[in-house]
């Protein structure tokens, strides 16, 4: 039986009002850090370490207006990533309501000492028009007790007819960067991707680390489960750790792109990077009563800066 929201000791677990009055659930660890979760989407929208600085970035023109998906935080791409496929880009989840989960199967591991919140998100009658199967789609957030974030999807197909569903999905992490030209993304080299620039051409990652020097939209194929973001400026390095994705979509809009999206500010390309989490190049198939599970835990380091260089290797075996 799940521990009652409030009666969670040295975390601290709320539930209250966002931006626009849209349903949030407040994390809390003991060292401060913070996590905060809104319902519609069952979107990550802040992520904020001991110092209560802001890891996760969002647009200072994001909208909080359904049906429009929120530009920031941790949008979920299911059940279709991207436009592959006959659905609005993303799927439909990052803009419908979720739930709170008061009865969630249980998890093989749930410590005290980590602040969590259970979302459901159920299929209506409405979508079940535009995509007809049946599933149940719970996710847990957690806060650890260093502050790492957790998400972890658990999808079923409740399918009463024999179907079976196809999907792709992304965690389609916003993070918040000092400065995109001075970031590096370690993990990803020798990795075949598919250009979204060049029809998803095909290729394979060149060199040592991704930079960023112009507008970047790649899907990184059978990448390794580790992936750092080192962001040199803040001396801060992002470990992502992935498990049942097995790509990785690198994404940075730059200033033309920037300019296009209405709800993203024209400079703001260079304080963000996508780095996603990932199922696209070989959709998941999910017989009726089978479960998949797609797991992300992010967690900050320090990037230790020695003679000039960056010590990528340093990030990626510190684990
Ligand atoms: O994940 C990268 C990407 O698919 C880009 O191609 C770009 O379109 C981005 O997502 C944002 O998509 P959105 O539908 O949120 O505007």
């Amino acid at each position: 039986m799940a521990v009652p929201l409030e009666k969670r000791e040295i975390v601290f677990v709320e539930r209250c009002k966002g931006v626009n009055g849209l349903e949030k659930v407040v994390l809390r660890e003991v060292r401060g850090c913070s996590a905060e979760v809104y319902l519609y989407g069952g979107q990550v929208m802040s992520w904020k370490n001991e110092h209560e600085e802001e890891l996760l970035f969002v647009s200072s023109k994001a909208t909080f207006k359904p049906p429009k998906a929120i530009r920031g935080g941790i949008p979920i791409c299911f059940p279709q990533f991207s436009n592959l496929g006959p659905l609005e880009p993303h799927g439909f989840v990052r803009n419908r309501f979720w739930s709170i989960d008061d009865d969630p199967p249980p998890f093989a591991t749930t410590s005290p000492n980590k602040a969590f919140v259970d979302l459901i998100l159920k299929l209506s009658d409405e979508d079940f028009k535009i995509w007809p199967h049946r599933y149940e789609f719970r996710l847990r957030i957690t806060l650890g007790p260093g502050g790492d974030l957790m998400l972890t999807s658990r999808i079923r197909n409740m399918n009463t007819d024999g179907k079976s569903f196809p999907f792709t999905f992304a965690y389609h992490t916003y993070f918040s960067v000092t400065d995109i030209s001075e970031v590096r993304v370690e993990g990803l080299e020798t990795i075949d991707y598919l250009d979204n620039l060049k029809n998803r051409e095909r290729f394979t990652e060149q060199g040592d680390a991704i930079t960023f020097e112009s507008e970047l939209d790649r899907i990184y194929l059978s990448t390794p489960t580790k992936i750092a973001i080192l962001d040199h400026e803040r001396k801060r390095t992002f470990v992502l750790r992935k498990d049942g994705l097995p790509d990785a979509v690198v994404w940075n809009p730059w200033d033309r792109k920037a300019k296009a999206m209405a709800d993203f500010g024209d400079e703001e390309y260079k304080q963000m990077l996508c780095v996603e989490a990932a199922c696209v190049e070989k959709p998941i198939t999910l017989k009726p009563g089978e479960e998949w599970r797609g797991r992300l835990e992010i967690s900050v380091v320090p990037s230790s800066y020695c003679s000039g260089q960056l010590d990528p290797r340093r990030a990626l075996q510190s684990g």
